[in-house]
């Protein structure tokens, strides 16, 4: 349910990506600090047309030179200093980011064209993963932003504010997911054909689910069942997969295929969405992706492969849907 719909009905009132739903701490008080400053525009508003509806309505001369110039010095300049002042104090202390301690999660983001890498780090070394955020609810997590290529931005409205990521560079934003659920994160700095298509999926966790999820992110995937017969699609995929050269740009750990040009597929198969936040991850979706990338995002960093069955593209669909 959005809070203000009465309000902002221009903003289309969805959930999962509306700073005005706010999911962390960082986005509830930039979005009380705008209802604040709302509420004080609206005040101040009618203020002055009910002075300018008086000073039109009362007859010449009413007040006195001295008076009007009085008038100016209060209206025109202790007001403005004291409300702008007021204003100045009670929004500093949001700029100031969120204390860090040494036990609390680490996650580096690493922008690329049209995609996010994304870097777990916990006691027994970097899990890798990519186009998904996930967040314990109720802890500390210190984003560590930078990008690959060009200047790309990150922004999870109901999240915090938004950052700027920046090649070479490495800016910190430390956010606190309050509420579960399921939201959406994007790219708001243009950085080439596809930057519209450069979203991804944050997914607040209770704290045990997420611990429980990311000691699975640092494990192989499940392997492919071997006894099956030899028709069995995951395993005629995986020898896709090796024999077309995917290997080259994408890591399956537990495979010795450990490409970094492109996503980590280790676990492709447990993310929620295909070609960073932008498709469903349906078999048919991931084979026409794989075939024809470009269709879906003008720009892609991944070629295309039209010499490829549409049985094989399926086939290797299967077994990447297969690395739980
Ligand atoms: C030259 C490097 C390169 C090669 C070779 C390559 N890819 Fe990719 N792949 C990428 C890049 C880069 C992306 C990210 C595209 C984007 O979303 O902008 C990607 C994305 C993907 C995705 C979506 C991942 C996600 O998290 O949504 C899948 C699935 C995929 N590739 C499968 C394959 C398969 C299968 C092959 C072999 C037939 C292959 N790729 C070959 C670079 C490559
Ligand atoms: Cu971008």
């Amino acid at each position: 349910m959005c809070p203000v719909s009465g309000l902002f009905w221009l903003s289309g009132c969805n959930t999962h990506q509306s700073a005005l739903a706010p999911f962390g701490v960082e986005a509830d008080a930039l979005r009380s600090l705008l209802v604040v400053l709302l509420v004080g525009a609206v005040l101040l508003a009618a203020g002055l047309f009910w002075l300018m509806r008086r000073a039109v309505a009362s007859p010449e001369g009413a007040i006195t030179h001295q008076q009007g110039m009085r008038m100016v010095l209060w209206l025109g300049g202790v007001f403005p200093t004291i409300l702008l002042g007021g204003l100045l104090i009670y929004s500093l202390p949001m700029m100031k980011p969120a204390p860090v301690g040494p036990a609390d999660l680490r996650i580096r983001v690493d922008a690329q064209q049209f995609w996010w890498r994304t870097q777990y780090r916990t006691a027994g070394g970097p899990v890798e993963g990519a186009n998904e955020l996930r967040l314990p609810v109720g802890r500390t997590v210190s984003l560590e932003l930078t990008a690959g290529d060009v200047i790309h931005s990150f922004w999870v409205p109901g999240l915090a504010g938004k950052m700027d990521m920046i090649p070479g560079r490495v800016t910190n934003l430390v956010v606190r997911a309050e509420k579960p659920g399921r939201y959406r994160g994007v790219c708001t700095e243009f950085c080439g054909l596809s930057h519209a298509l450069m979203a991804f999926d944050v997914i607040a966790m209770p704290p045990a689910a997420f611990d429980a999820w990311l000691a699975r992110q640092a494990q192989p995937p499940r392997p492919v069942p071997l006894t099956m017969t030899p028709d069995n699609p995951a395993l005629v995929g995986m020898a896709a997969f090796e024999r077309y050269g995917c290997g080259a740009c994408h890591t399956v750990r537990g495979t010795g295929l450990n490409g970094t040009i492109g996503p980590d597929l280790t676990h492709f198969g447990s993310r929620l969405s295909l070609g960073a936040g932008i498709l469903e991850p349906t078999t048919q979706n991931i084979a026409r992706f794989i075939r024809h990338p470009e269709a879906t995002k003008p720009g892609v960093r991944m070629p295309a492969f039209p010499q490829m069955r549409e049985a094989e593209a399926t086939a290797i669909a299967r077994y990447l849907q297969g690395l739980q």
